[in-house]
């Protein structure tokens, strides 16, 4: 062993593919170029390659990773391992058992095995310190690298589940890191976003093969990655998402802001909505575009002061919202999820958890079986997509459960109901490997709550909650590089349910209801006194 296998650097591992080569380039360019600019472990994956060539290949390469101290790992071909005394192997599912390649390699070598689901979690944690040392984490987003995939993609919450899972089988011992369609779009996202509930763990390296493998530039592609890896700081959003006493003269401020941007908020929400949602809007000062065309969803991205709410009652087409939420998440411009009937179908459940993978939101608001499913806290099935009864659930639940979605998805999670709960699991965007949230679960989350007793008629007309999205929008959307998140959001709460409930005051039934939410809004937002809306603002 060149190093102790206790001491191995798991961040940044360079698995081999000599198909996808560009023209000039040999496997040992790649993988020199990799090592010269911060690459940590090397694993050669060669599915296709004579056993003489593969023995002269990885002694080759064995000289070249030892020269830079770092081991070299072959996959799944226990004998030309041990035949070039490599200094680990790595086998999947279907190769060879782990015991038995455990007995041949000897206790020093390490032992890495591909992990998809939980219960070969359990199965490695039964088997004891002894046999594995890490787990490659996957499929955690679609590849063409890998051929006949067996397992859908995970996404980051997929693999917090397994990180989970080895706190809970007390396998601390066993290192992990993700692979699976890994390039810079998504390393800072997923180092942030994927972590054991419990707080202490979160992945321990990156593993990929494509970006370096397929780089025309392997040492340039190398930097990149190193430098997203080696940042503590994942900045999704170009203003604060520090943690904040949310107060009447910190929203005030907020509304300045927005009075001062006027932001666009680009909306890509369900029909209903979508008239309700502009003119909501345009009374707070703002500019609505209700585009989901996906050409323009980049050019809209880079407009300063540019929102974005996805809605997914929309029509829009999956990888519209795709291309949108990757174009705001790029030009660090918040987009607010409103995830419309979560669970309520199979469809709708596909739909948002497939888009929950492809992005960072600042935002994900809900009513209270949207949060409870998000959470997976409910046994029970939801009724359309109206809010279903919360009879019988406690304050404590909901505020847990809000919690649990903030911390999940790394958001500011927004339960709606007769109370509202807020809770912020933004964690100020730091990342790191290894440490997950230094031992903070989902219960040590700042929450909120927002009353105002009960609102008549709010529920009686169509797009009150999708247009609180509206509000939560253009105000995140209007925040400047000092605007912090989390006022922006409990703000939005707080000024929607009272604009609601000075609108019902007012209203003489759901027809002018609507127009008179329109005004209260428009009113209370321009006079900017947070001091005196009546919705109570209050942290549990
Ligand atoms: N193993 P790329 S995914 C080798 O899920 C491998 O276990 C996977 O390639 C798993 O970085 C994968 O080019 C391919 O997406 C990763
Ligand atoms: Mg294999």
């Amino acid at each position: 062993m060149i190093i102790p296998k206790q001491d191995v650097d798991y961040s940044l591992y360079l698995v081999t593919d000599s198909t996808m080569l560009p023209p000039g380039k040999t496997l040992y360019d790649q993988v020199k170029a990799g090592l010269e600019n911060g690459v940590t472990l090397v694993q050669i994956r060669e599915k296709d390659t004579d056993t003489k060539s593969f023995i002269e290949e990885g002694l080759e390469v064995r000289e070249l990773c030892h020269q830079f101290n770092v081991p070299l790992i072959i996959n799944d071909r226990v004998d030309v391992a041990m035949a070039i005394d490599a200094d680990g192997v790595h086998v999947g599912q279907d190769d060879m058992p782990i015991p038995m390649v455990r007995k041949l390699l000897g206790p020093d070598k390490i032992l890495g095995w591909s992990v998809g689901f939980v219960s070969e979690v359990e199965e490695l944690a039964k088997w004891g310190p002894d046999m594995i040392d890490y787990i490659g984490v996957g499929t955690l987003f679609p590849t063409l690298t890998k051929k006949n995939p067996k397992k859908a993609p995970m996404g980051p919450q997929g693999a917090s589940g397994i990180l989970t899972a080895l706190e809970d089988n007390k396998a601390f011992w066993c290192k992990t890191v993700a692979i699976g369609g890994l390039h810079p779009d998504c390393i800072e996202r997923v180092i942030y976003q994927c972590n054991s509930s419990n707080g202490k763990r979160s992945i321990d390296g990156i593993s990929l093969v494509s970006d370096i493998m397929a780089s025309e530039n392997a040492a340039e592609s190398t930097v990149v990655l190193r430098k997203l890896i080696d940042g503590t700081n994942f900045k999704y959003v170009n203003f604060q998402l520090t943690p904040s006493d949310v107060s009447s003269s910190n929203i005030k401020n907020v509304i300045s802001q927005v009075k001062a941007s006027r932001p666009l908020v680009q909306h890509m929400t369900n029909k209903v909505h979508q008239n309700f949602g502009a003119n909501v809007t345009l009374a707070l000062g703002s500019s609505p575009i209700m585009s989901e065309v996906e050409s323009e969803a980049r050019d809209l991205a880079q407009i300063p002061q540019a929102s974005l709410l996805v809605n997914t009652g929309s029509v829009a087409p999956a990888t519209t919202l795709r291309t949108a939420i990757r174009a705001y998440n790029e030009f660090k411009r918040p987009i607010v999820f409103d995830p419309v009937g979560y669970s309520a179908t199979e469809t709708r459940l596909i739909l948002n958890d497939t888009l929950l993978t492809f992005g960072q939101f600042v935002c994900i608001k809900g009513n209270s079986s949207e949060i409870l499913s998000l959470a997976k806290m409910t046994e029970g099935k939801m009724k359309g997509v109206d809010a279903a009864g919360t009879d019988g659930i406690t304050k404590e639940y909901l505020a847990l459960a809000t919690q649990t979605v903030a911390y999940k998805y790394k958001t500011i999670a927004v339960c709606t109901g007769e109370t509202d709960f807020i809770a912020d699991g933004t964690f100020a965007g730091k990342i790191e490997l290894s440490n997950g949230t230094e031992g903070i679960t989902a219960k040590d989350l700042p929450v909120y709550t927002i009353e105002d007793g009960p609102i008549p008629i709010m529920g009686d007309i169509t797009a009150s909650g999708c247009s609180l999205g509206s509000t939560i929008a253009t105000l995140v959307g209007g925040l400047k590089e000092d605007g912090i998140a989390i006022d922006a959001v409990v703000g939005a709460v707080q000024l929607y349910k009272s604009a609601g409930k000075l609108a019902s005051t007012r209203a003489r039934g759901s027809g002018s209801f609507h127009v008179e939410l329109i005004d209260a809004l428009y009113q209370l937002f321009n006079e900017n006194k947070p001091e005196e809306w009546t919705a109570n603002v209050t942290r549990l």
